[in-house]
């Protein structure tokens, strides 16, 4: 998969009433190089609308397009790849239904991690490192101990997740992430590209130390 640091997640209830897309184009204008749809709540056909306006806008500034769970949307849309959870569709499963394109898999322990590097997945999440208002039944927060870990042992790509805001995105860092993913704090930002550009800048001068 194409080489990405800034990854952002779709959180309508913290939209603030702005438009999904023009939220999404805003977190784009500064800097984000995945966007994921991800909607627990609305109807499979309502899922569908959100992801065809938002391959449209991804496939207008070259940016990579993750569907969360919904596989059949996912393929429907042309979307680059699938966002799993430790109890979705098993990745080997995923995998022969979706042929090269990426699936991420969200891991909360080594073992997930090892186990999805060894299925063959694209990319790991790894968290909620810290606590998290973005989604129900998560797990306690693993910490960055888990970030290091990972970073010691796991070849493929991993993105940090859960908690994360610019106050304590350091810590992340330190920890030995170079990709950083997340909802509230880019969603429900006032000036989102702002805040992305800010996020951006971070990683790049991390990148090149
Ligand atoms: N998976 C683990 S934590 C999380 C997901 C989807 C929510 C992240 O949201 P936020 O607002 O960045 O904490
Ligand atoms: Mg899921």
């Amino acid at each position: 998969m194409k080489e990405f640091k800034l990854y952002a997640i779709t959180g309508e209830e913290f939209h603030q009433g702005r438009d999904l897309i023009e939220v999404m184009e805003q977190a784009i204008l500064g800097g984000v190089d995945i966007i994921q749809l991800r909607d627990k709540t609305s109807s499979k056909r309502e899922v569908l609308r959100k992801a065809k306006a938002l391959r449209e806008l991804t496939h207008k500034y070259n940016v990579t397009f993750i569907v969360n769970d919904h596989i059949d949307v996912a393929l429907a849309v042309d979307a680059d790849g699938i966002h799993i959870g430790q109890d979705d569709l098993p990745l080997e499963e995923a995998r022969k239904i979706l042929g090269d394109k990426i699936i991420g898999i969200s891991t909360h322990k080594i073992e997930e991690a090892r186990e999805a590097e060894a299925g063959g997945a694209d990319y790991i999440g790894v968290g909620p490192i810290f606590h998290t208002n973005s989604k129900v039944d998560v797990v306690d927060p693993v910490t960055t101990t888990y970030i290091q870990q990972v970073a010691d042992e796991i070849s493929i790509p991993f993105v940090a997740i859960g908690g994360i805001k610019l106050h304590n995105v350091d810590q992340v860092l330190k920890a030995g992430a170079t990709r950083i993913c997340m909802i509230s704090e880019i969603v429900g930002a006032q000036d989102i590209k702002g805040i992305c550009e800010t996020f951006t800048k971070i990683l790049n001068e991390k990148g090149e130390v």
